[in-house]
C-alpha cells in the first residue's frame, strides 16, 4: 500500500512559495494574513532561515531598504512562505535588476522547496488613474517567469463604488435598493473596463502575461475572503503535486477540491487515446487524492 498525504507532498514539495508584487499600500500584506487566516503580523526570516527582529526589518523598509529574499511566514499556516517585491517599481534600476535577478533564478530553481510556486502581482483599483510606473510595464515585458503562473490581483475594488455612486446618481432616484446597488456595480464594472488594464497585461509581447485575474475587495473588513485567489492560483498551476500543495494549505475548502478533481479527470479524457485510464480503482483514487487531509490508500498492482 503506498499512501498520499499533505505530509508526503510537503516533504517532497517543501512549502507552498508565493511572490507578492505591487506597490506599497496595495494591500499586499492584507491579503497575505486573509490567506493564513490571521490578523497577526508575520515572522521574518532571512535567506538562510534565521529569524529577523520584525522591528528592526520595518525600520528598514521605511528608510528604503527591502530585501526581497526574505522570507515572511504568519504562525497560523505556516505551510506558505512569502517574499515580498515591496516598493521595486519606485526604486532605482539596481533595486530592478535585483527583483528580476531573484524572480529568474527562483522561478528557475531546480529544487521544488526554493522555487517560487506562484507570483501574486497586485494591483490596487484606488489607482486606477496611475496603475503603471515603467519599470512595471518593464516588469511585464520582460520578465521570465518560466513556468510560474503570475495571478492578476485587482485589490480594493470596492474604491471603484463610491467613483460609481458619484457619476450616476442622478439616475439613482426612485430605484429600489437592489436596482441602485445593481447600477452602481455595473458601473464601476465599467470603471474598470475603461481602464484598459486586462488589455496592458495581456499584450502578446509580455514574457510575464498573467495566467489569470481576480478581484478583491473589502479585504480591510473582517467577514471577508481570498477564496477566488486561491481557487484561480491552484487552477493556475500546472503541476499536479503543486496544486496538490496548495490546496493542502487551506485543509478545508472542499469545493476547490471537488473542482481540482473534476479539472484533472477532465484533462485525462482529453488525453490522446491510450492513456486514458478505465482501471476503476485508480480512477477513484484519482479523485480521492484531492482531499488531501482525508488519508487516501493506492493499492500498488
Ligand atoms: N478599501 C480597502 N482597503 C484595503 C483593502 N485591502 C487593504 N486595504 C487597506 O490598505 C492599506 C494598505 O494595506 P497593506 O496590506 O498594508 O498594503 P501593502 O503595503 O501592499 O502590504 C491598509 O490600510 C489596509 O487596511 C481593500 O480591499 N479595500
Ligand atoms: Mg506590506
Amino acid at each position: 500500500m503506498a499512501t498520499i498525504d499533505a505530509q508526503d507532498l510537503r516533504e517532497r514539495i517543501g512549502r507552498f512559495r508565493v511572490l507578492t508584487m505591487g506597490r506599497r499600500n496595495a494591500g499586499k500584506t492584507t491579503i497575505l494574513q486573509k490567506v493564513c487566516n490571521t490578523t497577526d503580523e508575520p515572522e521574518i526570516y532571512d535567506i538562510k532561515g534565521k529569524k529577523l527582529d520584525a522591528d528592526i526589518v520595518k525600520s528598514s523598509i521605511k528608510r528604503g531598504n527591502h530585501d526581497i529574499t526574505n522570507q515572511m511566514v504568519f504562525k497560523s499556516n505556516p505551510n506558505f512562505v512569502f517574499h515580498d517585491s515591496c516598493g521595486f517599481e519606485a526604486g532605482s534600476e539596481k533595486e530592478f535588476e535585483v527583483m528580476m535577478k531573484f524572480v529568474s533564478e527562483r522561478t528557475h530553481a531546480k529544487k521544488l522547496e526554493e522555487r517560487i510556486h506562484a507570483i501574486w502581482y497586485c494591483i490596487p483599483m484606488s489607482d486606477r488613474n496611475r496603475l503603471f510606473q515603467q519599470s512595471e510595464e518593464k516588469f511585464f515585458l520582460q520578465c521570465d517567469t518560466g513556468r510560474v503562473p503570475v495571478v492578476a490581483v485587482f485589490t480594493k475594488f470596492d474604491a471603484l463604488y463610491p467613483v460609481a455612486y458619484g457619476e450616476i446618481k442622478k439616475q439613482l432616484k426612485g430605484l429600489s435598493v437592489e436596482e441602485r446597488s445593481r447600477k452602481i456595480a455595473q458601473r464601476a464594472e465599467e470603471l474598470f473596463t475603461n481602464t484598459g488594464v486586462l488589455n496592458k497585461l495581456c499584450k502578446p509581447e509580455n514574457r510575464a502575461r498573467p495566467k489569470s485575474h481576480v478581484r478583491l475587495e473589502n479585504m480591510n473588513e473582517p467577514n471577508t475572503n481570498c477564496n477566488t485567489l486561491l481557487e484561480s492560483t491552484t487552477l493556475a498551476l500546472d503541476d499536479e503535486e503543486l496544486r496538490l500543495c496548495l490546496l493542502s494549505t487551506q485543509q478545508s475548502n472542499l469545493e476547490l477540491c471537488i473542482k481540482c478533481a473534476i479539472t484533472t479527470l477532465v484533462d485525462r479524457a482529453h488525453q490522446p487515446f491510450g492513456s486514458l485510464r478505465i482501471d476503476y480503482e485508480v480512477y477513484q483514487y484519482d479523485i480521492a487524492r484531492w482531499f488531501a487531509h482525508i488519508k487516501v490508500r493506492r493499492r500498488l498492482i
